[in-house]
Parts: C-alpha cells; sequence; structure tokens
C-alpha cells in the first residue's frame, strides 16, 4: 500500500507511524505530510529517513491510503480532493464524523458497514471510542436506555502547546497558555468550545457519536467532560441504565470476552484502570464495575485508555487493516 501520513509531524501523527511500524502494515511507500513550514524536514520511519511533502505532492503521487491528523478545516478543504484522486480517506478529525454521507468506525463495532465506495471514512472522537467498546457488548445484551458519563481527560487530547502549557506550570514556568485557566492542581470542566444549548463540543461529540457507531437511536447519553492535569489516557466514570436486569457476573464475563477491552477490577487488591498504566496500550480497560443501587437496571464503570492510540492512531490503522484484509482498497 501507498500511505500517506497527513499531520505526520504532530501528536497524532508521530503515534500513527509507531503503530504502523509495531503493526507492519504492508506499506510499499511512506509519505509524510505535513504544513509548508516543515516541508523538506525529515522524519524516521522503520530506521529509513523520509522527507516530509506538502498536500498537492501527496495527491499527486496518488496514495491508496491517507490518514488524516491535522485539524478539522484541514480535513475539510483536502480529504475530497484526496478522494477524487482515489485515495481513502480515514479521518481522525471532527470533520466529517456526523456527515450522513460518512461512515463512523470502531472496527471492533461496526467495520462490516465499510464498502469500496466509502473514500472518507471517519474515526470517532478518543473519549466516544473508549466508552463505546465497553458500552456495546452490554448494550447488544441488555439494551441501553440512558447513559450518564463524566470524563477526565488528559492535556495531551488537546494538544502540543496543552502538554507544553502543563510542563511550564509545574516548571513555575510563564508561557504561552492553551486554556484560559491554569491546569496544573486544576480541573477544567470545559473540553473544546461551548454550544448553544450550554454542552460543550466534546459533550455532544459523547452524546451522538455512540448512536451513528451503534445505529441506534434509542438510547441517550449525558456528559461533563473536564480536563485534569494528566499527561495522557483519558478516564471515564460511566453509569448505564438498561431495560433489561443483569447479573454483575455475566457483564464482567461479557467485557472479559470482548476483543480489545481488558476488566482490571478487584477492590481486594486496589485493582482498578488508571491512566499511567494505559499509557502505550492498545486496549480499553474497564474497572470499578458495580451496580448501582439507588435504581433498577443501572450500572456504574470506570473505564481508562490511551487517547491518542485506541482513542486516535490504532483505531485509524485498525480501519486501514480492514480495508486491506478485506480488498476494499487497490
Ligand atoms: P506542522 O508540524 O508542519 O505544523 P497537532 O495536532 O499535534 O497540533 O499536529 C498537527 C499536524 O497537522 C502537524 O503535523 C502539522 O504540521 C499538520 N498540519 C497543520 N496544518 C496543516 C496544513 N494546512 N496542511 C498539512 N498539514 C498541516
Ligand atoms: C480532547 N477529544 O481530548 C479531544 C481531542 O474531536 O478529534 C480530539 C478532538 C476531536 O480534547
Amino acid at each position: 500500500m501507498k500511505v500517506a501520513i497527513v499531520g505526520a509531524t504532530g501528536m497524532v501523527g508521530t503515534v500513527l507511524l509507531k503503530v504502523l511500524e509495531e503493526r507492519n502494515f504492508p506499506i510499499s511507500e511512506l509519505l509524510p505530510v505535513a504544513s509548508q513550514r516543515s516541508v523538506g524536514k525529515q522524519l524516521v520511519y522503520k530506521d529509513k529517513l523520509y522527507s516530509i511533502v506538502g498536500m498537492q505532492t501527496a495527491i499527486d503521487a496518488k496514495p491508496d491510503i491517507a490518514i488524516f491528523s491535522a485539524g478539522g478545516n484541514t480535513s475539510l478543504e483536502w480529504a475530497p480532493k484526496f478522494a477524487a484522486a482515489g485515495t481513502t480517506v480515514i479521518d481522525n478529525s471532527s470533520a466529517w464524523r456526523m456527515d450522513a454521507d460518512k461512515k463512523l468506525i470502531v472496527p471492533e463495532i461496526n467495520a462490516q458497514v465499510l464498502t469500496k465506495q466509502d473514500k472518507i471514512i471517519a474515526n470517532p472522537n478518543c473519549s466516544t471510542i473508549q466508552l463505546v467498546m465497553a458500552l456495546a457488548p452490554l448494550h447488544k445484551k441488555y439494551t441501553m436506555k440512558r447513559v450518564v458519563v463524566s470524563t477526565y481527560q488528559s492535556v495531551s487530547g488537546t494538544g502540543v502547546k496543552a502538554v507544553q502549557q502543563m510542563e511550564n506550570e509545574m516548571a513555575g514556568i510563564k508561557g504561552e497558555m492553551a486554556y484560559p485557566y491554569p491546569i496544573h492542581r486544576n480541573a477544567l470542566p470545559h473540553c473544546d468550545v461551548f454550544e448553544d444549548n450550554g454542552y460543550t463540543k466534546e459533550e455532544m461529540k459523547l452524546a451522538r457519536e455512540p448512536q451513528k457507531i451503534l445505529d441506534d437511536r434509542t438510547f441517550s447519553i449525558t456528559a461533563t467532560a473536564v480536563r485534569i492535569p494528566t499527561s495522557g489516557g483519558h478516564s471515564e466514570s460511566v453509569n448505564v441504565e438498561f431495560l433489561n436486569d443483569f447479573d454483575l457476573s455475566e457483564i464482567r464475563s461479557i467485557l472479559h470476552n470482548t476483543p480489545g477491552i481488558v476488566v482490571q477490577d478487584n477492590p481486594d487488591t486496589n485493582t482498578y484502570p488508571m491512566p499511567i498504566y494505559a499509557h502505550d496500550k492498545d486496549a480499553v480497560f474497564v474497572g470499578r464495575i458495580r451496580r448501582d443501587e439507588t435504581q433498577p437496571n443501572t450500572l456504574q464503570l470506570w473505564i481508562v485508555s490511551d487517547n491518542l492510540r485506541k482513542g486516535a492512531a490504532t483505531n485509524a490503522v485498525q480501519i486501514a487493516e480492514y480495508l486491506v484484509a478485506n480488498k476494499l482498497v487497490s
């Protein structure tokens, strides 16, 4: 496969290259793409040096697959141009996720809806992916009615400037601010921009994207997304009300048998998922599994995953692997 990585120098782009290398993705030609200021610079992939190219050079090379992680505006402008050249785009931004003509894919859940005609495929938001990975098998068995989720999201989700802000604050250095307030020793109930309904855009992604991925609008999700001073890994406290009652040991067994999920749950040994241990791993970790004793058919969970891996790069590479394995790209 001829593969373009658009945003190859960025936070997700760097992890994308690492994941492609680790999984030995079949690449015959790699085209690392970044902004004009990076063109001509070099990066290393599998011990070989590659020169960064601009968008048009990459389009002219007619790659089979382009994985985009260069922001929503870049995707809106350039993904259709790659698609018009015959390239299949896997887009990590929020640009196309809710577009009715584009599919929103978590491979373990709905990759089977992909066809050769899908030229722009959307990768869900990081906090959505880990949520829906744990909820999908439970929804199938017990039917979700309503989900209440509160997130604890790391600064790496915002990008390099936010990581720098936190490091500066920890070192007592004054510098550029990615957030309107300090993040070190703080918690900001504010991820992405506010919408007219009082929710943030991140909270609305959590409400809407799972319905599209599961192709089911019969359940509802309400979210509060909070930025906390962790460098990597997002955590989520999740309360799920089902239509049907469940058995806790069956819930554990369903999650245990779901590919991509690792159950870490034992109060006797203080075993539960935490961001520092999810770092650099591809799994979605689930723990603190318990019954909500305040109302029937309701479950409480704690879900943690590396937002740059399964939340972004790994999920995109899994989509690419599915396309190759099912001959959906040339
Ligand atoms: P560059 O390094 O040249 O700025 P992050 O998400 O970490 O901020 O990274 C964004 C990525 O998207 C970087 O690789 C950045 O390249 C790239 N990028 C930003 N704007 C464009 C653009 N207009 N065309 C191509 N790549 C872009
Ligand atoms: C965050 N979820 O942690 C965001 C990052 O829609 O792709 C990814 C934003 C997106 O702030």
